[in-house]
């Protein structure tokens, strides 16, 4: 069967893919946005596919139910809170996960139909900060650039971003535009060492939310230079000498840069006209996260860098359709096609075009509020899709509860067990990707089709059906007929057209009528695609921003700093790591992903460790007014001092304490809502566990003890754990722990190591393995999953070691071919030092690449021997 051309489930860069219902799955060569190139993640999606736990029918009240029983349940309950507490009783949680044409109604059902704007997207803890900046400065939410623009620059400069990890397609393009043109340099502002600082030619540690600090003094120094646009600004800009002004107040000092750093940046960024900021979320999510933005535009717009080939500031966006959820007005402050709330005549041409019955009037209560609101009872009624608040949300345990104080709550989800889905009242089975088609749009307005190459399993539905199917059982059946995706899509693109009318840059209206084969044809396009007209492949590079005079605004901003440092308060960052994607449901499935770092951990400085009696391999406890997590400590250099940083994407489902949005307040920029999750104040201490332990099972286990991370293996699953209590009976803890209720037992007591070994065996065959002792267990991870399963010997098993003339790999570092850190490692001391070589050697790094970063910093920590020597 020839396969079928796709597009990324993960991240923004939005590559597309071939895929093929046997789960093979290759970059596709003809697509704008990779070329054939693939990340780990990506590579890694045949591994996601399998139905083992997913939800496949509707539950109410934890018991399946048939679709018709579940619907009337919604529709009814939904009804009704509206008609006795109205319209502002009903809320919307979804996510930028979505496609474009569930997105599309899902905002159509609620803004038009209900009447409320309470419908709000995880894309307020993502993009709103940038969306909020865009429409201060060019009063539309326009990302100007393209990709290509990242190959025709000559300084690159990534603010808060990991690109090599996050982005990894595009830090690929970039490299490979490097390694063409060496003269390309890369600039990465972030306060902590990553793979993407490794990759950069200057690495700024800035302090956390030092950035508008650092763009005031760009900008006060653009001028000093006399190197300001002044044809630009005076044509198309206004705001330029309040913003100067403010950059003026704003003291160098407080970037936590030196002297030489800031002009190190200065020449580089002023002294080449093709400059390409991107940005993300350590812009986005901060209470000054909107200032930031615009400290970054208003040096994009004082030099009239913006909208030509190489050059403009660049949001990428982190979800496959984050780009499209601002499209369809998924945001509570929006309406469908970049219009807003407030304006009356786009209220009465969105109202028109869908003959909707009302229009919500004013913007409806953000994320945060949101979950307050459902706190307090205000909201009656709630419907999650396509995301896991319980886990992502800040404050977490409340959310937790306040979805669980909601009269009534439901989640459209793929999978059974999320830590959201096990609070609401209603589960709804939704097909996931490979199983559903629609539209997504990429960080550069590139609109490609998901393609479905499986067929939808159990009696799940597409979303865009589900949200149809209760908007007909409310009594609009006529407004939500439609049979298709296409049949959504010709609708908004058709609005876009109107709203495009009004003045605004969404212009898709020359898709209004595509046919049916049309759209199963779909080929990537980049927006705007007006009808009978072309479109532009960049916009302001000759002004025409959206503000009614189409002038972009600069705006003044100031940055202000408390330099305090206290004792044992450090500032708690939070992100990603290469291959997981957020809260786990779907890369946690695949056993390769998984070992890249398989478990939550705390980044800390060395000198914070020593205060804090911390040791390598020590947990390490996370507390603040919120609530408290439970983390591997990591000993690096590479983060400042008082700053901790932890991945986001452990939950409850996996582990039981690295849940770190527990710890984090509900902060949130005032002007975009969008929440503080890279601050935060938190306290550290060393974790007193009295065992730690590592377990191997076939049976899926339970996140229990007081410290866990379960993850996927090839033989099933395996745990780090550790206890505060000494078990009566350690064969017991081992059964518990394992979940394994039958099977023989053979204890083994290592006096040396004081390593407790308990095996289970079910017949010949090896079930579980479990390990504890009064320190970090040293047992060889990899050697111990190969053997569960398989019919070992149990003594051979408990003795825990590589069997002669095996080497241990080590921890995994390329995820496609499976290569670990030690074989690497032996591969540069036998000689191989470059890249290519490691690749020819061990063949790391050699399919997706997302690897090249780390094998660089293996082959700089080994000193090359020159022949002198
Ligand atoms: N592997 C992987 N890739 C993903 C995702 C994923 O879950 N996994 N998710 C996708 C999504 S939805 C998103 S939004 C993107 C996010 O992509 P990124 O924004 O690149 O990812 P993060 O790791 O959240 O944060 C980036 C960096 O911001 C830094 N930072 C923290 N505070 C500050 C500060 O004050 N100033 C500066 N300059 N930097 C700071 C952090 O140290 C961190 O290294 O990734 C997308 N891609
Ligand atoms: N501490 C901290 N917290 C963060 C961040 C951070 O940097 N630090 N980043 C924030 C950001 S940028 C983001 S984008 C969020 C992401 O956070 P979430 O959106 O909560 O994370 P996901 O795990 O992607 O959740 C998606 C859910 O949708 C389900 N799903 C998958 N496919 C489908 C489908 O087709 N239909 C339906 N109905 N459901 C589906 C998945 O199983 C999963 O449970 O996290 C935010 N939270
Ligand atoms: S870079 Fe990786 S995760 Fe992002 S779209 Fe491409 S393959 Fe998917
Ligand atoms: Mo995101």
């Amino acid at each position: 069967m020839k396969p079928v051309c796709t597009t990324c489930p993960y991240c923004g860069v939005g590559c597309g893919l071939l895929a093929s219902g046997d789960g093979s799955i290759k970059g596709d060569p003809d697509h704008p946005s990779n070329f054939g190139r693939l990340c780990s993640k990506g590579a890694a999606l045949g591994e996601t596919l399998g139905l083992e736990g997913r939800l496949l029918s509707p539950h109410v009240g934890g018991a399946p139910t048939d679709w018709d029983s579940a619907l009337d349940l919604v529709a009814g309950k939904f009804s009704a809170a509206v008609r006795e507490h109205g319209p502002d009783s009903v809320a919307f949680y979804v996510s930028g996960q979505l496609l474009s044409e569930d997105y599309y109604v899902a905002n159509k059902l609620m803004k038009g139909f209900i009447g409320a704007a309470n419908i709000d997207t995880n894309s307020r803890l993502c993009m709103a900060s940038t969306v909020a900046g865009h429409k201060r400065a060019f009063g539309s939410d326009t990302v100007s650039g393209t990709y290509e623009d990242l190959e025709l620059a000559d300084v690159i400069v990534l603010v808060g971003s990991n690109l090599a990890w996050c982005h990894p397609v595009l830090f690929q393009r970039i490299q490979a535009a490097k390694s063409e043109r060496p003269g390309l340099k890369i600039i990465t502002i972030d306060p902590r060492r990553t793979a993407t600082t490794h990759g950069s030619d200057l690495h700024l540690a800035v302090r956390p939310d030092g950035d508008t600090a650092l763009f005031n003094s760009l900008l006060g120094e653009i001028v000093r230079r006399g190197r300001v646009d002044q044809a630009y600004v005076e044509a198309h800009v206004h705001g330029f000498e309040q913003s100067l002004s403010a950059a003026q107040s704003t003291l160098p000092a407080d970037t936590g840069l030196s002297a030489e750093e800031l002009q190190l940046f200065h020449d580089l960024w002023i002294g080449s006209e093709k400059v390409v900021t991107v940005f993300s979320q350590g812009v986005n999510q901060s209470v000054g996260g909107t200032d930031k933005v615009n400290a970054i535009l208003n040096c994009h717009l004082a030099t009239g860098r913006i909208g030509r080939p190489g050059m403009g500031p660049f949001s990428v966006t982190g979800q496959p359709n984050a780009m499209g959820g601002r499209e369809v007005g998924g945001l509570a402050n929006m309406l469908a096609c970049h219009l807003d709330i407030e304006d009356a005549d786009h209220r009465k041409t969105v109202q028109s075009a869908w003959q909707s019955p009302t229009i919500c009037t004013k913007p409806g209560l953000k994320a945060v509020d949101l979950f307050r609101a459902c706190a307090s009872g205000q909201i009656k009624a709630l419907w999650v899709m396509g995301t896991n608040p319980a886990v992502s949300m800040p404050d977490a345990d409340a959310v937790s509860q306040a979805i669980k104080a909601v009269d009534f709550s439901v989640i459209s989800e793929v999978v059974e067990q999320t830590d959201t889905s096990t609070v609401t009242d209603v589960q709804l089975p939704a097909t996931a990707w490979g199983e559903k088609t629609g539209t997504v749009t990429n960080s550069e307005r590139r609109i490609s089709l998901q393609r479905a190459f499986l067929s939808a399993p159990g009696e799940t539905r597409p979303d865009w059906k589900i949200i149809c199917d209760v908007a007909q059982r409310m009594g609009w059946a006529e407004a939500f007929s439609y049979q298709s995706p296409v049949e959504i899509f010709r609708e908004y693109a058709a609005l876009s057209g109107q709203a495009a009318g009004l003045g605004g840059d969404f212009d898709i209206s020359g898709l209004a009528t595509i046919s049916e084969a049309g759209y199963a044809e779909f080929t990537p396009v980049q927006w705007p695609i007006p009808s009978g007209s072309p479109g532009v492949d960049r916009f302001f590079g000759a002004g025409g921003f959206s503000h009614r005079d189409k002038r972009a605004r600069m705006v003044p901003v100031i940055a202000t700093y408390d330099g305090r440092r206290r004792r044992n308060i450090f500032q708690l960052n939070t992100g990603r790591i290469r291959d997981q994607w957020h809260t786990m449901t779907r890369s946690g499935k695949s056993p390769r992903l998984s070992q890249h770092q398989s478990e939550p951990f705390g980044e800390i400085h060395p000198k914070d460790a020593d205060e804090l009696g911390l040791k390598p391999g020590d947990l390490l406890e996370i507390q603040s007014a919120y609530g408290r997590a439970v983390v591997r400590a990591r000993i690096t250099d590479g983060i400042a001092r008082s700053t901790v940083f932890v991945p986001m994407h452990w939950s409850g489902a996996n582990s039981a304490t690295g849940r770190i949005n527990a710890v984090i307040a509900p902060t949130i920029d005032p002007i975009s809502g969008q929440p503080d999750l890279k601050g935060g104040l938190v306290q550290l201490r060393r974790f007193d566990a009295l065992w730690y332990g590592f377990a191997v099972s076939v049976a899926q286990m339970p996140a229990s003890s007081a410290y866990s991370a379960v993850i996927k293996t090839t033989s099933g699953w395996s745990c780090e754990l550790a206890g505060i209590e000494m078990p009566a009976s350690w064969v017991q803890q081992a059964r518990n722990v394992l979940n394994l209720k039958t099977g023989s037992i053979s204890q083994m007591r290592d006096s040396a190591k004081g390593i407790t070994r308990v095996a289970i065996h079910e017949g010949s065959r090896l079930t579980g393995l479990f390990f504890a002792a009064s320190s970090p267990v040293t047992v060889d991870r990899q050697r111990a999953v190969s053997q569960v399963g398989t019919d070992e010997q149990a003594l051979a098993a408990l003795a825990g070691l590589p069997a002669v003339g095996q080497p241990d790999p080590g921890r995994l570092v390329c995820a496609c071919f499976n290569v670990g850190v030690n074989t690497i490692r032996s591969a540069i001391h036998q000689g191989a030092t470059t890249l290519v070589e490691v690749g020819n050697c061990t063949a790391a790094g050699t399919n997706c690449g997302s690897c090249k970063a780390e094998l660089q910093t293996l082959i700089n920590a080994v000193p090359i021997l020159t022949a002198a020597e």
